[in-house]
């Protein structure tokens, strides 16, 4: 079901508890503001979740709420992941996600890294 993405922050979702290190995930990178780790449900060839490490529930808290510093650590973070992954020469997609229409299931910010392969166009 997707969530509603005005509600309060729930420290017990799923991304929180991988924050924590209380329950596993296949981690690619991590620094002061992002951790980034594989998708359990891979959707493309490389399927990459980047979520920041501040309590943010969706673009629209973060955006609103974080401060600049945190929102530029988070974009860095995005980039140097795709970056260090040697994602930027053949090309690859971002996407978050965001309440019903959106189809955003956990409620903790993340942006979908998608790429190995041509993604063909949008919403496809
Ligand atoms: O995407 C939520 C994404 O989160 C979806 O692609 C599956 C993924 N997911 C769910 N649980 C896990 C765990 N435990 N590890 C890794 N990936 C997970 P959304 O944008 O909210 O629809």
């Amino acid at each position: 079901m997707p969530i509603d993405a005005t509600q309060a922050y729930d420290d017990q979702n799923i991304f929180a508890k991988i924050l924590r290190d209380e329950i596993p995930a296949k981690r690619v990178y991590e620094d002061q503001w992002a951790i980034a780790f594989h998708d359990i449900n891979p959707q493309a060839p490389t399927h990459i979740l980047v979520i920041p490490r501040g309590p943010y529930v969706s673009w629209d808290d973060f955006s609103a709420n974080a401060s600049g510093e945190t929102i530029a650590g988070f974009v860095r973070a995005v980039g140097t992941v795709a970056r260090d992954m040697g994602l930027v020469a053949p090309g690859y997609r971002l996407l978050a996600n965001t309440g019903g229409h959106g189809g955003q299931e956990v409620p903790h910010l993340h942006v979908h890294l998608f790429a190995g392969q041509p993604l063909g166009p949008m919403l496809a």
